[in-house]
């Protein structure tokens, strides 16, 4: 029977007992991923039935650092939803709706109807509303600073719809990728990727010709199928190289000036910035060599012949996720205006090529959708700053050009979010989640979030119910049928709101009368509806059910971001106060902020390889090559990835070496905010000076003797700040940390294990 996930179309049926996944028909390269949910799903790590932590059973609502230590007791379904609807209503008649966090950031799972952050932000809306979250972990200072450069609409048509890798491949003669193009990034999409096209996507660049140069400190970040020139390059100082080529277009007339005046503001500001008029430092290609590593001649000889050249500038999302992430954007889109090649069919800038899957596909049209309500309350938080919010009731903080104080927060409900795997500084963290009087999760599994909760409600695995699902981009729409049994006692997190809204006499607001299944029909029934108003014909829900999928209309390739503006920029005008491409935005000077003076600027981080610190290895924490996130960390693709069950931490072996450190060693990465163990696999790929741990090991502070983490989880190292004043974005990417080899036993790793009295 078809099934379908963040990371791939499947087919899935039980044989001898066991669930066995084949790919799809439909999916020409089909992901290992998708083999990660046979052994997970009757995992020991799964929640059986509900529980109540102990210490709130005995005690009731209220700060307790007990949280992430303390047991848990059994209790019946009725049982869970009488405490919990109580305790939401005891919680807004004493604090008021916004005193109720239900931002509960996370992926959660495929599925247009079972989508987690739809069903919880429905139903909490349904009972007067709740403090939500903006943005998001993976781009927030693109969200916020593409539309300031570009307007929203434009910043929209680089961000997310960008250009094809087929138009790429037929108009381009060089990319220039700053963060690489990572293959494994590829293989996920929010929502579906049911046909993977990597493999051909990628050949087609090189197949044409194209040249790609990829700046990375790692040398896989670029796919091997790219055959691209990797610039090993200092973590987060890309920027300076960024500055330092616009400065040679500039000094050597080679910039497009003509493309500069007609259709720019602000290139006075930046070129007295590039030569020294605002700081007394020219950002020449060898002061970015003495920041970057990469040699001044190698940057004057790469201006040159990207001036030469039909060039495509593309930054990735990681660039973006760390402190003063939104110079990236700037910095890119300013480049990219000096080459004047902006509009233009696979040349100007683009975002996230290899950042997820769905960048470079063909766009989609709408897709079914389940309406979230209208939310009373009007307080936000941007996603990463949970834990100041926690931590800093009322205390005022910048964003986006306003002055705002954090909410009262009393009660916390996550649903299809591991904030213990994706927020940073999990040592403050655990801190910030001792703060409420109740934290609430539906989860399937034991994880770190669950660990930390009041009230753990078993959600269902995707595979235990039935949804249809699609990404965007995504050519089907896949029928996503049941194929074994919930385990235990696991709900549908639908199911568990309607008994919640029943409890609190929303049922019929809710639900609409409707069983889950009629959702799902009526969802489609209006999408079908819908698209046929656009002109699209589309089978009835049975023959689609019956099916299993069908190919989704509307697809098509995107236009060339910016080509309207560039055929005519008065008839067609960005959205931001000029209309035109804001390399200076007066409107973010005007903010004040000294993180994010409103033009293109290297800010000098403060964990980075040039800074002075006792921590003298740059750490990269980013996506796993072997899961989604921390999702089924422990199915059979992602375990065979780690060494002895422990995450993979690689370094160069001069590092290793310098450290007496041998392939397959455990060893301790730390700094001031904590430590994780981890498993040495060396390798030189990676710039020396430079260690990668990826995110999605499941926290285990089961030994704290021996470190913060036993497992891997490299945000134990990460800092909590935001990128800037501007977005407040995650900057979970970079840390500076020291390793040493680990002396001794080292302790199991716990984390799969549920809490004691589970
Ligand atoms: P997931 O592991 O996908 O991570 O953070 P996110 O919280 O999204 O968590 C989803 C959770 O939902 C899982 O625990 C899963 O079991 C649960 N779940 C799945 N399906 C369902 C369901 O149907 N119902 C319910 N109730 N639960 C469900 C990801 C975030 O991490 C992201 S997007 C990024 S880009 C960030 N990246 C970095 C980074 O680069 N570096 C660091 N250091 N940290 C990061 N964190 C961020």
């Amino acid at each position: 029977m078809t099934h379908s996930s963040h990371w791939g179309a499947f087919v899935g049926s039980v044989e001898d007992g066991r669930l066995v996944v084949r790919p799809h028909p439909v999916d020409p390269e089909p992901s290992p991923l998708i083999s990660n949910v046979t052994d997970a799903y009757r995992h020991r790590s799964r929640v059986l039935r509900p529980f109540v932590r102990r210490g709130w059973l005995e005690s009731g609502p209220g700060p307790d650092s007990r949280r992430g230590s303390d047991s848990y007791v059994p209790v019946s379904w009725d049982r869970a939803l009488d405490l919990l609807s109580a305790e939401l209503d005891r919680v807004r008649r004493l604090h008021g709706n916004s005193a109720i966090f239900g931002g509960s950031y996370g992926w959660g799972s495929a599925g247009r109807f079972h989508h987690a952050q739809s069903q919880i932000h429905r139903f909490l809306n349904t009972i007067g509303g709740y403090t939500r979250s903006v943005n998001n972990y993976s781009n927030a200072a693109s969200e916020v600073t593409l539309p300031r450069i570009l307007g929203p609409a434009g910043g929209y048509q680089v961000f997310r719809q960008g250009t094809s890798w087929r138009t790429i491949a037929a108009n381009t003669d060089l990319v220039v990728a700053f963060g690489g193009v990572r293959r494994t990034n590829l293989a996920v999409a929010p929502g579906g990727i049911s046909a993977h096209h990597t493999g051909s996507d990628l050949a087609g660049l090189s197949d044409a010709g194209v040249e790609v140069v990829s700046f990375s400190p790692l040398a896989d970040d670029a796919a091997a199928e790219l055959k691209a020139r990797w610039v090993p390059v200092v973590p987060g100082t890309d920027v300076a190289v960024m500055l330092a080529l616009t400065w040679v277009l500039v000094t050597e007339g080679l910039a497009n000036r003509s493309f500069v005046d007609r259709y720019t503001v602000g290139s006075a500001q930046v070129e007295k910035y590039l030569s020294g008029g605002m700081d007394g430092v020219a950002k020449t290609p060898e002061w970015a060599a003495g920041l970057s590593g990469v040699p001044a001649a190698e940057i004057s000889a790469l201006a040159r012949k990207m001036a030469a050249r039909r060039t495509l500038v593309t930054t990735s999302w990681s660039l973006q996720r760390i402190q003063y992430g939104e110079q990236s954007l700037w910095a890119g889109v300013t480049l990219a205006a000096y080459l004047g090649q902006i509009g233009l069919p696979g040349r100007g800038f683009g975002h996230g090529y290899g950042s997820i899957g769905d960048a470079g596909r063909p766009v989609s049209g709408p897709l079914p959708t389940l309406r979230q309500g209208r939310n009373a309350v009007s307080d936000f938080i941007p996603c990463a700053r949970i834990a100041d919010m926690l931590l800093h009731p009322g205390e005022p903080y910048d964003y986006n050009g306003r002055r705002l104080s954090y909410p009262d927060t009393r009660l916390v409900y996550w649903v299809g979010g591991n904030p213990f795997h994706h927020h940073q500084d999990l040592r403050r963290l655990t801190r910030a989640f001792s703060r409420p009087d109740t934290v609430v999760v539906h989860e399937p599994f034991w994880t770190g979030m669950a660990k930390h909760a009041d009230l753990v409600l078993p959600a269902t695995l995707t595979i235990e119910r039935e949804d249809m699902g699609a990404g965007r981009g995504d050519p089907y729409l896949l029928a996503m049928r049941r194929l074994v049994p919930p385990v235990g006692e696991a709900r549908d997190d639908y199911d568990i709101f309607a008994g919640l809204a029943e409890r609190m006499d929303v049922r019929e607001a809710f639900t609409e009368g409707r069983t889950s299944s009629e959702w799902l029909r009526s969802l489609y029934d209006n999408w079908r509806e819908s698209s046929a108003r656009r002109g699209h014909d589309v089978p009835d829900f049975d023959s689609f059910w019956t099916a299993g999928q069908i190919e989704l209309p509307g697809l098509r390739e995107p236009e060339p971001p910016l080509s309207d503006f560039r055929a005519d920029p008065e008839e067609n005008p960005l959205g931001t106060p000029s209309g035109r491409i804001e390399l200076f935005s007066s409107t973010v000077a005007g903010f004040g902020y000294p993180d994010c003076p409103g033009h293109a600027v290297w800010l000098e981080p403060e964990e980075w390889l040039g800074a002075v610190s006792a921590y003298p290895l740059a750490l990269i924490a980013n996506q796993p090559a072997r899961k989604l996130h921390s999702q089924l960390d422990m199915g059979s693709h992602s375990m065979a990835g780690k060494i002895d069950g422990r995450e993979r931490v690689r370094m160069h072996p001069v590092d290793a070496a310098a450290r007496g450190i041998a392939d397959g060693d455990v060893v301790r990465l730390f700094n001031d905010r904590g430590s994780c163990l981890a498993a040495v696999e060396s390798t030189v790929d990676i710039r020396r000076g430079v260690v990668q741990l990826s995110t999605g090991a499941w926290y285990d502070p089961s030994r704290p003797d021996v470190a913060s983490c036993v497992h891997g989880n490299p945000n134990v190292l990460t800092t909590d700040r935001g990128t800037s004043a501007l977005a407040q974005g995650c900057t979970g990417q970079h840390a500076l940390v020291q390793v040493e080899r680990h002396v001794g036993e080292p302790p199991p790793v716990r984390a799969y294990d549920p809490p004691a009295g589970c």
